[in-house]
């Protein structure tokens, strides 16, 4: 079925790479829906039950606890709004509820604004920040307007996962609770959300729109995927959406580093190839500025191979040992699965070790693996995800060995569909915004299967 109406940006760090042929339509004027009597009616939802058959997934309802008329701030120029909070009631009674927030504006602009997540989850998300990636520099932090400031209902939710789950991850024991984890809390947030909306204004949104970045990106593609219909408009930055994939690759350059003697770069070996990098790729876009642009020239014209020590057994301050040489290539090269993930995904990667890039989530500064990013983000998923096992261990890890379970989760848990067809259908627009060397994520969507679909459909 054609794509009709769908328009896919991808931005990156160094500006619209790809584009399609529709921009964006100018915004629609916002019409403001003003509450009278607000501070009653915000009161009024305390103790307000939404049934379940409100809800496009199982639950048991959701309850509303608190709901509180907040004072306009002038300094940051929040507006008055009915500050609810309550909780969508798992099925399992031994499942985490999802614990939410909705930010109702008294001048409402009849549009909302869902937030996604990040890392593990289990942290409230309020609705009330700006959005991500949009601070980032000085003149974009001062026109960054957290979306409440504009009128928008907003909200955001715990993820459906223990708050402050402890050890992390260990919440992916239960089934409710990782199925939330792997999208349907998504589900589950949105429409408690918009059941909320509905009571206080009398109608939902005309718009609905996400935003997320990383797990929150992943988020943000899980709408666009599975929950198309509900949404309008998709914001996903720097998104972690081949979840599965991603773990099981960082498992195996933690493997090169660490689990092969000598393998390991520390910092001075790391600024010995951060500066070889910035010497051959800074000027390659045309300006030694110390930012690397051009990527695909970098990669073609840096070879790591220059850095290799002349006597093979040694490895001085200037030059690294084969061994450490093999370990930047297992990253600089796309990891291959032994079999196919969801979606026919059989790789990821590369990862920008040599494209000048912040490897600190990799290569932790004294040589101990367990306190890298890394490792404290992919040792979780290992024990409780796929292990599912408590006592279980990371080390020697061969995901190999768990083909059937990794497929499972794969499916379960990677946003990688490349068919967002009943979100493109009524016109929804979807917006990736990605820089050229985060350290945690695939960098280049027109390579990934899924997103080489969206672009050649959009
Ligand atoms: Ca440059």
């Amino acid at each position: 079925m054609a794509a009709a109406g769908v328009t896919v940006l991808a931005l990156s760090s160094s500006g619209l790479v790809q584009t399609s042929s529709s921009a964006f339509a100018a915004p629609a004027r916002e019409q403001a829906r003003t509450i009278t009597g607000a501070a009653s009616k915000c009161a009024s939802l305390v103790g307000l039950h939404l049934d379940a058959h409100r809800f496009g997934l199982p639950t048991q309802g959701a309850d509303i606890d608190s709901a509180t008329l907040t004072a306009a701030d002038p300094t940051s120029g929040r507006p008055e709004f009915c500050l609810v909070r309550g909780k969508v009631n798992s099925v399992d009674a031994k499942a985490p509820d999802v614990n939410f927030e909705v930010n109702l504006p008294t001048s409402w602009n009849q549009k909302s604004v869902q937030f996604g997540g990040g890392g593990f989850n289990g942290v409230l998300v309020t609705g009330l920040d700006a959005v991500p990636g949009s601070g980032n520099t000085p003149t974009a932090q001062a026109r960054s307007q957290p979306p409440i400031n504009r009128g928008y209902a907003t909200f955001g939710s715990d993820g459906g996962v223990a708050v402050g789950a402890d050890p992390a991850g260990s919440f992916a024991l239960n089934k409710e609770a990782l199925a939330n984890y792997a999208g349907e809390s998504v589900k589950r947030t949105r429409d408690a959300a918009v059941g909320v909306i509905k009571r206080y204004y009398g109608v939902q949104p005309g718009k609905q729109y996400y935003v997320g970045g990383s797990k929150g990106g992943h988020e943000a593609l899980v709408a666009a995927q599975r929950y198309g219909g509900d949404y309008d408009g998709i914001i996903a930055y720097y998104p972690a959406n081949q979840n599965q994939a991603m773990v099981l690759s960082w498992y195996a350059l933690l493997q090169a580093a660490y689990s092969h003697p000598g393998g390991y770069l520390d910092l001075a070996d790391q600024q010995l190839v951060n500066k070889a990098v910035y010497s051959t790729c800074d000027k390659l876009d045309g300006a030694v500025d110390g930012v690397i642009s051009n990527v695909q020239a970098c990669d073609r014209t840096f070879d790591v191979e220059s850095l290799r020590c002349p006597d093979a057994a040694t490895h001085s301050e200037t030059c690294l040992s084969p061994t450490q040489i093999e370990t930047l290539k297992t990253a600089a090269s796309p990891f291959k699965f032994a079999f196919p993930l969801a979606h026919g995904v059989t790789q990821i990667g590369p990862y920008p070790a040599l494209r000048g890039a912040d490897v600190s989530a990799w290569l932790d500064p004294n040589g101990d693996r367990r306190y890298t990013a890394y490792n404290s983000l992919a040792d979780p998923v290992i024990r409780y995800f796929i292990e599912q096992d408590p006592n279980g261990s990371s080390v020697n890890f061969d995901y190999r060995q768990y083909e059937k379970r990794v497929k499972q989760l794969s499916w379960l848990y990677d946003a990688t569909d490349p068919d967002i067809d009943r979100f493109a259908g009524h016109g929804g627009k979807l917006i990736l915004v990605q820089g050229a060397s985060p350290r945690d994520v695939d960098t280049d969507f027109r390579r990934q299967r899924s997103g080489y679909r969206w672009f050649s459909r959009s």
